[in-house]
């Protein structure tokens, strides 16, 4: 991302995280409510463990807004760990007294299959594994939200929403409506597991309680959905200008993500050319794609890298959290000896939380290919930008029709 840049900071039990967000224009409306009500979103889903009892996380804005719109400079963005409050000595930034004391210091020893303990604590020369997962946690993801808010916010400004649902949850498929709500977080967001087919509901809430009585975890797909996106954001002409393979690579970030598909995704593999790719008409209602419509949209919304101006369609694949109840064996940091994995309190499944992150992801990928087409130092200056371009491609379509 290069012309909207981001960085988060913190850890899962510090004091806070952090997000600067830079590259917005001027003029942005921000609403602090806005952002919570983001942050709130993430914390829900059913199979969320003690831990989003204790948080209750809101963003306090530390500079680049004044009066509720952006000044074009460097937005931070705070959200504190109420946590933070049980963990002051174990993650002291200051020498601990007791730093022998294994357990006040909540040193972990016993690395998790399938978290980045034991490959962390290699590379960076740590025996106690909590130095890696602290960072490694998806906890981390609260500041994305709260970045992603403020992308959502430039979009909405030039008129792009972004949504999710779950797709499944534990090999429980929903049943995909005809048509997708044009609201879409406001049909997800009232289900416990944000998923539009309420038998699927049912079961994915089952088998949560199956695996939580096993002390077993569940993975699952989101899928999020852009709509407003207009034709022409990203570029066919170098790997690294694709939009796919930016919003893949956004998405794959996201803790325990493993995979991503765009429209059809893996299932165009095993079609024949003619049943996979989306006939061309005019269309002079399609005012985004330039006046050129589609029949069907199982390209997602991009080719060659560049959106089409059809609805943007992406899916995430979750794997299920690796903090275990019932653990794996693993071996002793210390020692190398056998032994069970950490029991850390955790999550049973994210996959509706997983929803909002990949949300806030597409959102920031979206803000920044929008600003590398139309970009401006206000936010009246991206508008007029974009729809000069507008307009030129819709003249287009309509002089080809005439
Ligand atoms: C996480 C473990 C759990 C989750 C956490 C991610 O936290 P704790 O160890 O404090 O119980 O709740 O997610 C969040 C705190 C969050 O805000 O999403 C992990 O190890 O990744």
């Amino acid at each position: 991302m290069s012309h909207l840049r981001f960085h988060t900071a913190g850890e899962s039990h510090g004091p806070a995280l952090a997000a600067i967000v830079e590259g917005l224009p001027s003029g942005v409306p921000v609403s602090p409510d806005a952002i919570d009500h983001e942050l709130r979103r993430r914390q829900g889903g059913y199979g969320r463990g003690g831990r989003m009892r204790i948080e209750s996380d809101r963003a306090e804005i530390l500079s680049g807004v004044r009066h509720g719109e952006t000044l074009g400079s460097p937005v931070t963005l705070l959200v504190r760990n109420r946590d933070w409050a049980n963990w002051t000595a174990a993650m002291s930034p200051a020498p601990a007294e007791n730093a022998g004391d294994d357990e006040a210091m909540r040193r972990v020893f016993f690395p998790r299959p399938g978290h980045a303990d034991l490959v962390g604590a290699l590379k960076y020369d740590r025996t106690d594994a909590r130095d890696i997962l602290e960072r490694a946690s998806a906890r981390e993801t609260a500041a994305r939200v709260a970045a992603g808010a403020l992308a959502k916010a430039l979009l909405g400004a030039a008129g792009i929403s972004v949504g999710s649902h779950v797709v499944s949850i534990g090999g429980i498929v929903a049943a995909r409506p005809d048509e997708l709500p044009a609201g879409l977080n406001a049909a997800s967001d009232p289900s416990p597991v944000r998923c539009l087919d309420g038998e699927a509901e049912g079961r994915m809430i089952d088998a949560i309680d199956e695996a939580k009585r096993a002390g077993d975890t569940l993975g699952g797909v989101v899928e999020v959905v852009a709509r407003g996106v207009p034709a022409g954001l990203g570029s066919h002409v170098s790997w690294d200008r694709k939009l796919d393979g930016r919003l893949a690579g956004a998405l794959m970030s996201i803790q325990a993500i493993k995979g991503v598909e765009i429209g059809l995704g893996f299932e165009a593999a095993a079609r024949p050319g003619s049943r996979v790719h989306d006939a061309i008409r005019l269309d002079e209602a399609v005012e985004r794609g330039g006046g050129y419509g589609r029949i069907g949209n199982n390209a997602g919304g991009l080719e060659g890298g560049i959106t089409t101006g059809q609805p943007l369609v992406v899916r995430a694949a979750m794997k299920p959290i690796s903090t275990l109840m019932q653990p794996l064996g693993t071996v002793d940091l210390r020692t190398g000896e056998p032994a069970e994995a950490v029991r850390e309190r955790s999550d049973v499944c994210a996959v509706p939380a997983a929803g909002v992150v990949a949300e806030a992801m597409v959102a920031l990928v979206l803000a920044d290919a929008l600003l590398e087409k139309a970009g401006g130092d206000s936010l009246g200056e991206v508008l007029r930008n974009l729809e000069g371009y507008l307009e030129r491609i819709r003249a287009r379509g309509i002089f080809v029709a005439a």
